[in-house]
Parts: C-alpha cells; structure tokens; sequence
C-alpha cells in the first residue's frame, strides 16, 4: 500500500491539491526538466492524485519539489486531470495559504521555482496572498476564428504562464447556471483556436461585465473542467492584453470575478514596455478544506485514477 500525505484547499472555488509526502520522486534538475520526468515517467501518479476516485477533474495538484533556479526556496509541479501545467495562480495562492497552516511559512515573501520560471509569492497578515507571476505577453491581437455552430469571433493570443485565447465578443451570458454551454462553445473555439495557427492555446478564457461594472470571465480548462477561480494565470493574460491596449495604467488594480462570483486583484509593472510584456501581481485567498493520506492499493483496479 503506498501512502500519500495531501493538503487540500480552495481559491476562490478552485481546488488544490498540495502533495506533502509520498508522492514520485522526480529527482534533481531544472523543473522543465523534472516536469518531462513527471509526464514521461510518472503519469499514473498524476492521475491517481487528481482524478477519480480520490478527486475529480476540477482538481489541480500540486506538488513540493526541491528547487532548482538560484534564490528560490521551494519548488512547486502543478498538474490536472489530463497532465500538467506550465504555472497556475489560485494553485500558487493554494500553496502558500496550505504552507502556512502547517506552520512553514509566516507572513512575508517566499520565491518558487515553477516549469516556466522564478515567481514570489508575499503572504499578507490577513492571510490574502499576492502572486507576482511570470512575465506576460500578448502573442496575437484580434484574431478571428469560425466557431462550428457559433460563427465568426475574434480575440487575443496571450501568455500569463499558461496560454489563452481571450475572447471579448462573443454574445453569450456568463452565468453559472449556463456552465455547459460555456464549456461546449469554449472547447470549440480551442479546436478552431489550435488549427488556426495557435496548436499552444490550451485555455480559453471569455470575458463579460457584471451588472455592477466588474469584470467576469469563464475559462475553460485543457482538461474540459472550468475554473472556479477566476484564473490567475488567465488573469495575468488579460493585464497583459489591457496594458498593451493601454486600457489599464501600471500600477492600476483590475477586479476579476469568475463565473462563480470569487475574486482575485491585478495589477501590472512594466517589464520590458517596449515589447509590452509585464509584471503582473495577482491577489486572493485560499481556505484550508482537508488534511488527508491517500491510499494507494495496487489491487484495486482503479488504484492509478480512471484515466479517458
Ligand atoms: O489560477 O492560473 C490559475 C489556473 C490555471 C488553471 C486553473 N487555475
């Protein structure tokens, strides 16, 4: 029987999954490097934290590595119901929030070392925490895809640490009661997104204001789940669309509400303005659902996760 001690909590809705011990054994390196060990070799263990019977496909995992890149002090490899992810927001608030329940970190800032770079991350004592992410980019503006059953729209390609197609225009109403309909519109702009161009895109995020102003999205998962959170990755793109449009000053803060009604602040410095990529900083909190030990029974059919 092999044991895994987890932590789990939500941001904003959003679950993680934080593996404190007995999880797989990546070994040493750089984390892009660890992450390809992961996928190649270690799979099943991704499916058997997050996927059914012991979790669902809105989870996403987490998992405490040792970290690579100079003045980092810890290493995180986040993963979901269908492989992993480059960084992740609420996951990153998630860990912090779950660290300090156990007492590992107190207020002030820890730097993490993720797949796709350096990022920090400042617990408040109020227990909100602030991501300063990786720089963010818009890749394409404006691009316009046929959605089979839909018709034409159009929206930009950007990074925030994942990668998104944001569309602004696109006539639906972003309520939670209309959940299946937003995955199945969004899981096909992806397939029209990817063949134009774009094969990287594997989030898509739509945008719409909420009656008091505010801006609410709906982002759809690689894995088909949408977010509860209001994506801290997905957040980061769109600062990176607004700053390029000149649309939010630096320094300014964004309000993102998700399709469930949670929140996360953003904000922006410039990095490089010149090529507008920025600095973003997301805010939100995260509450501690669980402290658990999964068990792993090779026979049980289902010990490695129910896998499509
Ligand atoms: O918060 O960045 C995020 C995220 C990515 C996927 C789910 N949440």
């Amino acid at each position: 029987m092999k044991r895994i001690r987890i932590l789990d909590s939500h941001t904003g809705g959003e679950p993680t999954r934080l593996v404190l011990d007995g999880g797989p054994d990546l070994g040493n390196g750089p984390l892009e490097e660890r992450l390809a060990r992961f996928q190649k070799d270690f799979d099943r263990w991704r499916s058997a934290i997050v996927n059914e019977p012991r979790g669902s496909d809105v989870v996403v995992g987490a998992l405490l590595v040792p970290p690579h890149r100079a003045g980092c002090d810890l290493g995180v490899i986040f993963f979901n119901n269908v492989g992993p992810l480059g960084m992740c927001g609420h996951g990153t608030i998630g860990l912090v929030a779950s660290l300090a329940h156990l007492g590992r970190l107190r207020a002030g800032r820890v730097a993490i070392d993720t797949p796709v770079g350096a990022v920090s991350a400042e617990l408040h004592a109020d227990g909100r925490v602030s991501v300063d992410n990786v720089v963010s980019y818009r890749k394409a503006k404006d691009v316009a895809v046929q959605v089979p059953g839909h018709g034409a729209v159009r929206g930009d390609v950007a990074w925030g640490g994942n990668w998104f197609f944001l569309i602004e225009a696109h006539g639906l109403q972003l309520e939670l009661a209309r959940v299946e309909p937003l995955a199945d519109f969004t899981k096909r702009a992806r397939l029209a997104i990817n063949a134009q161009g774009f094969p990287e895109v594997d989030h898509i995020e739509l945008f719409a204001p909420t009656p008091a102003g505010l801006s609410r999205n709906f982002v759809l998962c690689p894995g088909g789940a949408y977010d509860r959170s209001p994506c801290g990755t997905g957040t980061s793109a769109k600062l990176a669309c607004l700053a390029a449009d000149g649309k939010l000053a630096e320094g300014a803060e964004w309000t993102q509400e998700s399709i469930i009604g949670s929140r996360f602040t953003g904000r922006f410095r410039w990095h490089d303005r010149a090529k507008c990529e920025i600095a973003p900083t997301i805010t939100g909190d995260a509450h501690i659902c669980a402290e658990a030990t999964l068990l792993l029974d090779e026979r049980d059919p289902f010990c490695w996760g129910i896998r499509a």
